[in-house]
């Protein structure tokens, strides 16, 4: 089924505070993400609401590509200008992963699992991913555009070779089919309570339920940062939505960016 704004709308209307009340969508795009800053770019609202069936250049992060066929996923974007110091932007994404895995795990009853910072798991094999782009000015951020890439209905031949070992589906792991304006409603009210939060200035709330849905914390980890690597024991997430790690030396380190590999449970 294609998507349709005003299907969507339906769905979460008045249940939203500022998500989703301008949702625009595309049959083909080549980034929801690109989109979601010119639309705030053209004057549209904070949390105006970018969806595509098809992304010809779908963005990961650092340069990587996010594969997105037509038809079988969701591929989101939520374009907002947050009004938090530029210190906390790291909590966007945990924010919008914790939005994110709660509405999929409701409405699928998939034991979806958090990875820090950004992606989602079934079974150790990686269901969705985030990209967070901002524009920060000074002590502002002016812009931020979260996209979101979840694989919904993808079946074993859909995943092209290059991610066959790494990938999955919400269809694959429990062999049924989901409805895609469902999910994408779904993720826009939660998105929008957890945003709220986010406003508010309840980084407790948002952390405290990352640690709940992670499958990092308490693991054995190994990040590749972009000058060396390190293994460590991932203990927590501090305010600023950092992680904060334990080394094998007994030192412990708040890391900020990178690629975190479980390497195994302790
Ligand atoms: C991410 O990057 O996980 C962020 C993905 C964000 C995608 C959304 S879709 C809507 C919005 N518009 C965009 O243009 N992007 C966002 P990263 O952690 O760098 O992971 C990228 C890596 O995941 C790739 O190098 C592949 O190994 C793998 N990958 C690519 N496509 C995938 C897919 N469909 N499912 C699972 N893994 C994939």
């Amino acid at each position: 089924m294609e998507f349709k704004a005003e299907e969507i709308k339906k769905l979460i209307s008045s249940k939203v505070s500022e998500i989703g009340k301008e949702i625009v969508v595309y049959d083909e795009v080549e980034s929801t993400n690109s989109i979601g800053y010119e639309l705030l770019k053209q004057g549209y609202p904070s949390g105006t609401v970018v969806i595509a069936d098809r992304q010809t250049k779908g963005k990961g992060r650092l340069g990587r590509k996010w594969i997105s066929p037509q038809g079988k996923n969701l591929y989101i974007s939520f374009a907002v200008k947050p009004q938090i110091p530029p210190k906390y932007a790291t909590l966007i994404t945990l924010t919008s992963v914790v939005a994110c895995t709660t509405a999929l795990r409701r409405y699928t009853e998939i034991p979806v699992l958090i990875k820090w910072p950004n992606d989602m798991l079934v079974g150790h094999k990686k269901v969705g991913g985030i990209l967070t782009e901002m524009k920060i000015e000074g002590e502002k951020i002016k812009a931020a555009v979260i996209g979101i890439g979840i694989n919904i209905n993808m079946t074993e031949e859909d995943i092209p070779d290059e991610i066959k070992e790494i990938a999955t589906s919400l269809r694959i792991y429990k062999d049924e089919e989901f409805s895609r304006i469902m999910l994408a409603a779904e993720i826009i009210k939660e998105f929008d309570k957890w945003y709220q939060l986010l406003e508010k200035k309840n980084r407790k709330a948002i952390i405290d339920r990352w640690m709940e849905l992670s499958g990092t914390i308490g693991k054995q980890v190994k990040i590749v940062l972009t000058d060396r690597e390190i293994i460590a024991l991932a203990e927590a997430i501090d305010e600023e939505g950092r992680l904060i790690v334990k080394l094998e030396d007994g030192t412990y380190e708040k890391i900020s960016a990178g690629d975190v590999t479980l390497l195994r449970t302790k």
